[in-house]
C-alpha cells in the first residue's frame, strides 16, 4: 500500500501550474492511484462564491479582506475536499495552496510573511503539504503564456509579477518549497515534475 500525499503546485501566473496538476493527475491515475486535482480559490460551492467575490468584482477590496476572503475559500477547502481525501488514502494534487497567500498576500501585497503564514495555519488547521512544487520560468515566457489578463490580481501590472516570482524564489528554502524549472515543453515539464514528488507520492 502506497500513503496518501497532499501535493501542492504553485507558480506565477503563465508559469503552467495548472497545467502541470493535470498532467500529473493524470499520469498517478495511469499508476493506479486514486488522485484528487483541485485548485485554490474556489473548488468548494462556497469558495466559488468567494472565487467570484474575489477576482471578478472590480470595486477596490482591501489587502487583509482579500486575504481573509482567501482563507475562508482555504478552510472550507480543507475540510470538504482535502483532509477526507487524504484520510482514504487518496493523493491530492491542489493548483494553489497556502504558499500563494504567503506570496501574493504577505509579500507582495506587503502583509507580511510570518503574519499571513500563522493566518494559513489557522485557516487550514495546522494541515500542511507533504511536497509544494514552485514552476519557475523567466518573466519573458510566462508572459508569452499568460492570455489576456482577465481578472482583478492578473491585472497587476509587470512589477507584480516580477515580485511574485523574486517572492517564491526567495521564500522557498524557509518554507522548504521545492524549485523546478518551468521552461521546455509540457512533457518535459512533467518529467521533472513527477521526479520531484517520487520521494512522497512513492513511500510505503
Ligand atoms: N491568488 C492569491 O493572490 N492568493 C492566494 O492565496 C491564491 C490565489 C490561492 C487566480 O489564480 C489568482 O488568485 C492568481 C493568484 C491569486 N492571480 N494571479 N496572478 P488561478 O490559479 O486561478 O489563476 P492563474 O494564476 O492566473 O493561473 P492560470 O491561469 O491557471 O495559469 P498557470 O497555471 O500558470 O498556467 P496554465 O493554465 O497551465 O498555462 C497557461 C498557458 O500556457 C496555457 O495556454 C497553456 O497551454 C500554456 N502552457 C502551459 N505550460 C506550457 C509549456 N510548458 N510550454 C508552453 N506552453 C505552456
Amino acid at each position: 500500500m502506497t500513503a496518501c500525499a497532499f501535493v501542492v503546485l504553485e507558480g506565477g501566473e503563465g508559469s503552467g501550474k495548472s497545467t502541470q496538476a493535470r498532467l500529473l493527475a493524470g499520469r498517478l491515475e495511469g499508476e493506479g492511484r486514486e488522485v484528487v486535482l483541485t485548485f485554490e480559490p474556489g473548488a468548494t460551492p462556497r469558495g466559488a462564491a468567494l472565487r467570484a467575490a474575489l477576482l471578478d468584482d472590480d470595486r477596490p477590496l482591501d489587502p487583509r479582506a482579500e486575504l481573509l476572503l482567501l482563507s475562508a475559500d482555504r478552510a472550507q477547502h480543507v475540510e470538504e475536499v482535502i483532509r477526507p481525501a487524504l484520510e482514504r488514502g487518496a493523493i491530492v494534487v491542489c493548483d494553489r495552496h497556502a504558499p500563494s497567500s504567503i506570496v501574493y498576500q504577505g509579500d507582495a501585497r506587503g502583509l507580511g510573511v510570518d503574519s499571513v503564514a500563522e493566518i494559513c495555519r489557522y485557516a487550514t488547521g495546522g494541515l500542511l503539504p507533504d511536497v509544494v512544487v514552485v514552476l519557475d520560468v523567466s518573466e519573458q515566457v510566462a508572459s508569452e503564456r499568460r492570455p489576456e489578463a482577465t481578472d482583478r490580481i492578473e491585472r497587476a501590472g509587470p512589477e507584480f509579477h516580477a515580485r511574485v516570482r523574486a517572492a517564491y524564489r526567495s521564500l522557498a528554502p524557509q518554507f522548504g518549497w521545492l524549485l523546478v524549472d518551468g521552461e521546455g515543453t509540457p512533457d518535459v515539464v512533467a518529467e521533472r515534475v513527477r521526479a520531484t514528488v517520487s520521494p512522497v507520492v512513492d513511500r510505503r
